[in-house]
Order: structure tokens, then C-alpha cells, then sequence
């Protein structure tokens, strides 16, 4: 197989050729559970796990492969599976605020929960993904404040969003969906297909071309394994027993996958985000919202509260219909969220320098004599 149609590119190379006096394998992870890793790589699939001093130096979640990370690995003498030694730098990366221990609370604003309290970590969803197709439908799910937010985590991500109207054959007024979307979508692309009837699913072949990966995100029942099947041109239900009925009876994802489109691109493919929680940061927040912080330096008063100041530009732009006050009240959420997240992400690199510290004044103290 050659790598270059699995993404590998200049950049990775680059990467790679750190460990050039090494006989490694460059490989890319398509599957992970539990530790347990596939990869794709020059002559075709292999098991992986990670050596043990990879495991060691490994200080967050982050720093483990995911889906889509490039890895330098070496297949064992048998070939039977493999060992990872190095996992790349990453080009983009796609991560989310994951849960790991403690008590934690379920706050709901605007239909979306978000975990407050407990212990958590930043975590890797996928990796070296190029364009995001967000996906939205256009019945009861059409949410355009969890339409910012995927906004938000692929703008930080370092990826590109391109945002998907789909199962528009259920409506007549798909215009007026995309004159929604448009409000928030800062200049993003943004397509109204049909999955189902296979409607403008041709326009996305431009973010597919050899080597390029794309990733899917959308709440669960929008659409994205249909759009992914009809970009294969088969069902993947029925040739992978990727996925699993749920208490609900239902068909969920179960595999974080990776799949290569026959003209070359590749797709990444992830379990609905129902509960996606915002690992972001304030400049990020300020890229999507830029509007609204122009606007706040606009205010008569410099410490203006946006309340009931007179002067104030924020209130005068609602009132005049020019900034839609649910956007605005979406703004005030997500800060007062990545302002919570900047504070705990702080807590734990205080946190975590300080163990190091402590373990290397005690095996200091252990090499005295
Ligand atoms: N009317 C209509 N229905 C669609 C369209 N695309 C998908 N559906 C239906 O929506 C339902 C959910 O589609 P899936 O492709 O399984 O959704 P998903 O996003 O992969 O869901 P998860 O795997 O749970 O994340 C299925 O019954 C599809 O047939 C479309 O364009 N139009
Ligand atoms: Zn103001």
C-alpha cells in the first residue's frame, strides 16, 4: 500500500526522519480500544500495542495514539502485531473534556449538558484531520448553539469546518435553514445534501482528494453513516460489524474508524457526540465571536456590563435587530465554560509539575549515599 493514500505527507515525513537511526515503520492508527491499536502502514493491517517506555512517559490522555495520529512502530519477528514506539506530532488535533473521576453535576442550557465538577482530562477524539464535515439535519435536532460549538472545537482543533444541511428532502425551504446557518458559520462552507437521496453528496468530493482526511461530527441519528456509505458506495453495516444495538434499540457507532474512499480520501468516523463538552480556549472563542467582542469595545463606558448602561452597544445591536440576543447568551455560556476549563487546565499542570518535581527530589535524595 502506498502511505501517501493513507495521508502520510512532507509534514509527518519530517516528523518521522526524528527517528531516522531507528528501523521503525511509519503507521496510521484506524481503530483503538482499550489500548488496543490497528494500524494501516505499507504492507497493509496490523495489531499494535505501545512499548512499555512509551507508556511510561506518557503524562495525559493526550499523549496516547488516537484515530488518525501517525505513529513510528515496529511489526515483532513473527508479524503478528506490532509495537508503537513514537507517536508523531500532530498536525491538528480534535480533543474534548473527558471525564475521569468524581462527582459531577449535569448542567442543561439551551438543550446542551455540560459536566461540571469531577476530575477531567483533556481527550483526543481524532487526530490529523484536515476538514470537518459537521453534520446537522434539518428536523428536530436543528440546534445552531450546538452548531458553535463543533464550530468552535474545529476552529481549535487547527482543522477546517464545512458544515452539512442534511436531509433536506424532508423540507421545501432549505434556503431559509442555510440563512440560519449562515449567521454563525463565519464564512464557513456550508452544503444542503440528502443523504438519503443522494442529493449534492458530489460537492463534497473536493475535500476528499487523495490523502486528505476528513472527519464527521454531528449528533447521533443525523445522518453521518448514511452520508458515509454513500460516498463508499456500499454499506458498511453489512461488510463490518462495526456497530451494536443499544438499550434503545438502537444502531450506534461503536468504532472510532478510519475509511478510504476509492477516490483517495479518507474518512474518519466517530461515535454521535451527544454529550460534547467544550475543551477550548479563549482565543478560539474570540475567533468564533469576533463580532460581538468588536462590538463590546464600541460601548460608551470601557467597563460597560452590557446590562443597563446607557451608550452600551451590545444592547443598543439587540434591540435594533442587528445581534440576535440568543447568540449573545450562547457567547456568555461558553465564556463562563472555557473560563471553568482554562482555570482546572491550569490546576493540573500546577498540579502535575509539581509531582515531577517531588519524584525528581526523590530520587535525588535516593542517589545519596
Ligand atoms: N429523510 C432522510 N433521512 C435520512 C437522511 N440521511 C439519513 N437519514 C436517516 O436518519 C437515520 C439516522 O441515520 P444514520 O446515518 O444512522 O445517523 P448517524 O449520524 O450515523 O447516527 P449515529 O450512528 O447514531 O451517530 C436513518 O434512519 C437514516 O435513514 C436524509 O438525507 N434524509
Ligand atoms: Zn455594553
Amino acid at each position: 500500500m502506498d502511505i501517501t493514500t493513507l495521508g502520510w505527507n512532507s509534514f509527518f515525513k519530517l516528523e518521522f526522519d526524528k527517528f531516522s537511526d531507528k528501523d521503525y515503520l511509519p503507521a496510521r492508527v484506524i481503530r483503538e480500544e482499550k489500548g488496543h491499536y490497528l494500524l494501516a502502514y505499507t504492507d497493509g493491517e496490523i495489531a499494535a500495542e505501545i512499548c512499555g517506555k512509551l507508556r511510561y512517559h506518557i503524562t495525559c490522555l493526550k499523549e496516547y495514539p488516537s484515530v488518525g495520529d501517525w505513529v513510528a512502530m515496529k511489526p515483532t519477528c513473527e508479524n503478528t502485531h506490532s509495537i508503537i514506539y513514537h507517536v508523531l506530532n500532530r498536525k491538528s488535533c480534535f480533543t474534548r473534556k473527558a471525564p475521569i473521576s468524581g462527582g459531577r453535576t449535569v448542567r442543561e442550557v439551551n438543550n446542551q449538558k455540560t459536566v461540571l465538577g469531577g476530575a477531567t482530562e483533556e481527550q483526543v477524539i481524532a487526530a490529523n484531520i484536515d476538514t470537518v464535515f459537521i453534520v446537522l439535519a434539518c428536523d428536530n435536532d436543528f440546534n445552531l448553539h450546538r452548531l458553535e460549538r463543533y464550530l468552535l472545537l474545529t476552529y481549535n482543533s487547527g482543522a477546517t469546518p464545512v458544515i452539512l444541511l442534511n436531509k433536506i428532502d424532508l423540507i421545501d425551504d432549505a434556503e431559509s435553514f442555510v440563512k440560519k446557518i449562515e449567521s454563525v458559520a463565519l464564512g464557513a462552507d456550508i452544503h444542503a445534501i440528502s443523504a438519503l437521496e443522494n442529493t449534492n453528496l458530489d460537492l463534497l468530493n473536493q475535500y476528499l482528494s487523495i490523502g486528505r482526511t476528513v472527519g464527521l461530527f454531528g449528533s447521533s441519528g443525523v445522518g453521518k453513516s448514511t452520508i458515509i456509505n454513500q460516498l463508499l458506495g456500499y454499506d458498511r453495516l453489512l461488510t463490518k460489524s462495526v456497530r451494536e444495538v443499544d438499550s434503545k434499540g438502537r444502531h450506534t457507532t461503536t468504532w472510532r474508524e478510519l475509511v478510504l474512499l476509492e477516490n483517495g480520501g479518507i474518512l474518519i468516523d466517530t461515535p454521535g457526540m451527544r454529550e460534547l463538552q467544550l475543551w477550548i480556549d479563549e482565543d478560539a472563542l474570540s475567533h468564533q465571536f469576533s463580532d460581538i467582542e468588536e462590538l463590546m469595545t464600541r460601548c460608551k463606558f470601557r467597563n460597560c456590563t452590557h446590562n443597563t448602561e446607557p451608550g452600551c452597544a451590545i444592547n443598543s445591536s439587540i434591540e435594533d435587530g442587528t445581534l440576535d440576543p440568543d447568540r449573545y447568551h450562547n457567547y456568555l455560556m461558553l465564556q463562563s465554560e472555557t473560563g471553568y476549563l482554562t482555570k482546572r487546565r491550569r490546576e493540573k499542570e500546577i498540579a502535575l509539575m509539581q509531582r515531577k518535581y517531588h519524584s525528581n527530589q526523590m530520587k535525588a535524595l535516593n542517589r545519596k549515599p
